[in-house]
């Protein structure tokens, strides 16, 4: 019998580990007929938001950006996005970033659509305009080794352009592989885990991770993971980048 007083969630300080049975469900005006889980958010200490949504049959996410920028990934099954007037349709890998003060509509759903997001507050450089409206499809993106380790493969989704000041890659590890370092560094990150499990070291603790989590690493949250199981780990993940250390 499994024991409701157990989680493998945590919330510290300078990280999180969020296991969907926690889940509650949050209600976010203009996106309806679905559910919304507010999964690493301000209110914890962390300078981006992570929500997971879940579409029914009619579900709909209607809105428009303002000060934050959404990446939106889809996780599972499919539906239509129109942003700024383009439409498109999306399925499993595919993503859309969506910049700031920005018209979306999301519709059209297969029931069970899963779309993860990731929010943050757009910091402007004078000598650069906002970046345009951008679809992908992860599948179409290589993955190189990571570091020079081939059990490591790193998917950059976003372009490596000074405009940008969040990154989101997808992180591939062979069954064994593990980063090469525990690395400490200011930059922050928000992930959900896509497929597999392992053992994530964040801040010295050790935590049993598999798909469906997710992870919020304040910055200097020092971490380290290994990959196990009988599948490759792979985890999507946000990254503050390119802005001044202030
Ligand atoms: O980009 C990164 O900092 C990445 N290597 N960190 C991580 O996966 N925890
Ligand atoms: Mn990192």
């Amino acid at each position: 019998m499994e024991i409701s007083a157990l989680t493998r969630s945590v919330v510290k300080s300078n990280h999180a580990v969020i296991s969907p049975d926690g889940y509650i469900n949050s209600n976010v005006p203009g996106w309806t007929d679905c559910t919304v889980n507010v999964i690493i958010n301000e209110q914890m200490g962390a300078r981006l938001c992570q929500t997971l949504i879940t579409l029914n049959k009619d579900g709909k996410l209607k809105g428009a950006t303002k000060a934050s920028q959404i990446f939106f990934y889809i996780v599972k099954g499919q539906c239509t996005a129109t942003v700024n007037g383009e439409e498109k349709a999306l399925t499993q890998g595919h993503f859309v970033y969506v910049p700031i003060n920005t018209s979306y509509l999301f519709d059209e759903p297969e029931q069970g659509t899963q779309i993860l997001t990731f929010h943050k507050v757009y910091e402007k450089l004078d000598d650069y305009d906002i970046p345009a409206v951008l679809f992908g499809d992860a599948a179409t993106v290589e993955g190189p080794s990571y570091l020079g380790d081939p059990a490591l493969r790193l998917q950059v989704l976003l372009p490596a352009d000074l405009s940008f000041d969040m990154a989101v890659n997808i992180f591939t590890y062979d069954s064994g592989g593990h980063l090469p370092m525990v690395e400490t560094h200011i930059m922050e990150h928000g992930l959900m885990y896509l497929q597999g499990q392992g053992v994530y070291m964040l801040d010295h603790q050790w935590y049993p991770i598999k798909k469906g989590d997710s992870i919020w690493m304040a910055p200097y949250c020092q971490q380290w993971f290994t990959a196990m199981g009988k599948e490759p780990a792979v985890y999507i993940y946000y990254k503050n980048v390119n802005r001044f250390p202030t």
